[in-house]
């Protein structure tokens, strides 16, 4: 019914909720063997990666990408969207570039969530920094439009954001910039922090929503917190969301677990709801 994905991050990073972080290859063989359709690929630095290893490891295992993961060029080197000085907005914009071609060839998506970095100082210093940041967004947006890439605007929550928290908040963004290669993700661990309801959230965003991410309320695999997933598949089937499924959760309590009790939990219902 829907094809379910996994995070996997190609280098070892600081950033928590990815699994068989910088060991990509046992990564993708693992998931494979589990009997994911897919995988989410979290990148730093997507022209120092081995397109044709991939490629080849890819098809050898029948696993399609939905989506490049892009929050470790902010997490690791400071690089944001809307970063208050140029030099880092432009770093940025050259690492997204990078990403969008990877993406290309892969037929994936790039999401635009940590990249976005956080906007600081007085109010009329984040007025001018989203201003900017805006700007940045519009050069990437126009360069994967030339690919037809689609970017994927991820609101995520107050504790590590103050740009774009609520679903809400992202389709205004979409709403304003008006392009069809611009949809939103929602990741129900966020939403699980900032909706008033996950399902109403969903439903209100359906013609907007371009991927989605799954984590429970704990940031562990679905079934292990107190998110209503049951529910939230329910609300997806009703609003004819036919994209895929991505799990992004913390390698609890170690990669393989974590992503067979995933994939375990999601078929045990998914097929009945
Ligand atoms: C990334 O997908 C995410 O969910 C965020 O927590 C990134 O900061
Ligand atoms: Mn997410």
């Amino acid at each position: 019914m829907f094809d379910i994905g996994i995070s996997l991050s190609q280098t070892k990073t600081k950033f928590g909720p990815l699994l068989f972080s910088g060991c990509l290859d046992k990564g993708l063989e693992s998931i494979g063997a589990l009997g994911y359709q897919g995988v989410e690929l979290s990148m730093l630095n997507s022209k120092k990666i081995d397109e044709k290893w991939l490629l080849n490891k890819l098809k050898e295992l029948n696993l399609k990408v939905y989506a490049l993961a892009t929050g470790q060029s902010y997490y690791t080197d400071g690089y944001s969207l809307f970063n208050n000085e140029e030099k880092y907005r432009l770093k940025t914009v050259e690492r997204l570039k990078g990403h969008i071609d990877l993406a290309y060839k892969l037929g994936a998506m790039v999401i635009i969530g940590g990249i976005r970095g956080e906007l600081t100082g007085s109010p009329q210093e984040k007025k001018l920094q989203e201003a900017e940041g805006r700007l940045v967004l519009m050069e990437c947006l126009r360069y994967s439009e030339e690919k037809d890439v689609v970017l994927l605007i991820e609101p995520i929550n107050r504790y590590e954001t103050n740009l774009i928290n609520t679903l809400q908040d992202g389709m205004e963004l979409i709403d304003e910039i008006g392009s069809k290669n611009l949809k939103l993700l929602p990741d129900t661990f966020h939403m699980n922090i900032e909706e008033k309801s996950i399902e109403e959230s969903l439903a209100k965003a359906k013609s907007y929503i371009g991927y989605i991410h799954f984590a429970d309320s704990n940031r562990w695999a679905p079934g292990l917190g107190h998110i209503d997933f049951k529910s939230i598949i329910s609300t997806l089937i009703k609003i004819g969301y036919r994209g895929a499924i991505g799990i992004e959760i913390l390698p609890e309590p170690d990669d393989y677990i974590a992503a067979k009790n995933s994939i375990e939990f999601l078929k045990s219902f998914i097929f009945k709801v």
